[in-house]
């Protein structure tokens, strides 16, 4: 029985947590992005090569690519699909050419993860990423004033928002807007710079609801996991972060069964998931651990954070063995399923605390050194206690 992989996010050169921080951590390896390829292009093989030598030189290892972003053409299945799900054939090609076998990526319309708060306060004196329902549904129905977004919340919604609205400052209406359509670090979103062109995009899906997204999904899948297969990659979609709707768009990756459906229609181990807690969690009806033991061989990566909901819909970023996602369970799951499958599984820290000096610095929302330091480090008490208690048995 071996213990998880440890492995970091590094958004590339420009990110202020450097790789020697990363090796200070502990994480031996590396998950990174081209960040400055636009979406649909072809990810080519000096610029990958360029990447991995300098992870190298600092004593890491890139092995998963977070993420290859999904045009939104191939989404749609409109417009240039066909080019675009070519070249995203071609960037699994030459990731597999310079060793790199494991691809995140996710099939969220438009935005990618969203918060409305990125410096919720803690009793600590830290601070958390939140998602605040009322806040978001003010931004859709006062600031963007999307046409049917009255049709879509019911009258007790539509007021909390509104009183919501009431109390924000100008500055927080603008930050709320800028996280919203110009979205967050790492995201995959197309960055909108106005709220009519933000809309314009919002309106290229009004014609396809939850179970048409999920069949492009599938027809993606389709075409890309035999490429896949070929290059031994192993692809991990990653869940809808909020796991529900929010501005009238279909999601299809947020239950246990939208999983289920999805890995089932294309039934191969390179057609995996990558389990986010976080994510999933921020939904009372998904059984982690359940979730966990279903769908075993087929999560191709791992994301480590602790969400902590209310009665409205609210959430924020606990500390990561806190909130509402058992860790301990979740830990054990995880290590009970690569015991079983013999398949090694990575996990990463994701997001952290803004805190100690990280609080006066310049960081990406979620990802400063110190909180995701101190998430793995608790991680990894944490799994080294199960694992020993495990192998013991
Ligand atoms: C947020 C991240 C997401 C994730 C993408 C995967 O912190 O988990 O940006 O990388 O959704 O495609």
């Amino acid at each position: 029985m071996k213990q998880l992989i440890e492995s970091w996010r590094w958004y590339g050169p420009e990110d202020p947590v450097s790789l020697s921080d990363i090796r200070q951590a502990g994480a031996t390896h590396i998950v990174s992005a081209l960040h400055h390829i636009p979406n649909g292009e072809v990810w080519p093989i000096p610029e990958i090569q360029k990447r991995k030598k300098i992870i190298e030189s600092s004593g890491l290892i890139w092995s998963i690519v977070e993420s290859v972003p999904v045009h939104e053409d191939i989404k749609r299945r409109s417009g240039h699909f066909q080019v675009y799900i070519r070249n995203y054939a071609a960037t699994v090609k030459n990731l597999a050419t310079c060793g790199i076998h494991t691809i995140v990526y996710n099939f969220m319309p438009v935005m990618d993860w969203v918060r409305t708060d990125l410096t919720y306060p803690m009793v600590d004196g830290a601070m958390a990423l939140r998602f605040e329902k009322a806040a978001f549904l003010a931004f859709e129905l006062f600031i963007l004033k999307r046409p049917s977004a009255t049709t879509d919340y019911n009258l007790k919604e539509q007021q909390q928002a509104q009183d919501r609205f009431t109390v924000m400052t100008e500055k927080e209406k603008q930050q709320l807007t800028q996280n919203i359509i110009a979205g967050l670090p790492g995201g995959t979103t197309e960055s909108s710079n106005s709220l009519a062109s933000f809309q314009a995009l919002l309106d290229t899906y009004k014609n396809i609801n939850a179970a048409q997204l999920q069949a492009n999904l599938v027809a993606f899948l389709k075409e890309i996991i035999p490429i896949a297969e070929t290059h031994q990659t192993k692809l991990a979609i990653h869940p809808d972060d909020p796991p529900f709707s929010l501005l009238g768009l279909p999601k299809v990756m947020s239950t246990a069964a939208d999983v289920k459906a999805v890995l089932e229609a294309v039934d191969s181990p390179n057609n995996g998931l990558c389990f986010c807690t976080g994510s999933f969690g921020a939904r009372p009806d998904n059984n982690l651990p359940k979730m966990i033991d279903e769908f075993g061989h087929r999560i191709n990566f791992v994301h480590l954070r602790a969400t902590q909901r209310d009665q409205f819909g609210n959430f924020f970023e606990a500390p990561h063995l806190e909130g509402d996602v058992d860790m301990y369970e979740v830990l054990k799951a995880l290590l009970t399923t690569q015991k079983k499958y013999q398949i090694p599984l990575a996990i990463r820290p994701d997001h952290g605390h803004l805190m100690l000096d990280d609080l006066h610095k310049k960081t990406n929302p979620g990802y400063s050194a110190i909180g995701r330091l101190r998430g793995l480090a608790e991680l990894r008490g944490l799994e080294l206690g199960i694992f020993r208690s495990l192998s013991e048995v």
